[in-house]
């Protein structure tokens, strides 16, 4: 499975209301999931990370960019 397949099937899984995009309550879920970290904190410290145009969401280009930086 490559990079892009994988965000493919994140979303999925965790874009609840289908709206294409992973708000912050989907991205605590998704982040507690993957990176085995619970809480809050962690899933808004990536959230400001890398929501790189700031839109308080995460978009399929974005998390492509989290996976590829954090090698997941
Ligand atoms: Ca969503
Ligand atoms: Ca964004």
């Amino acid at each position: 499975m490559n990079e892009s397949q994988m965000v493919d099937e994140l979303f999925e899984i965790y874009d609840k209301n289908q709206d294409g995009v992973i708000s912050r309550g989907e991205f605590i879920e998704l982040i507690d999931c993957l990176l085995d970290e619970k809480g809050a904190h962690v899933s808004s410290q990536l959230l400001a990370r890398f929501d790189t145009n700031h839109d308080g969401v995460i978009s399929k280009s974005e998390l492509l960019a989290m996976i590829k930086e954090m090698q997941l």
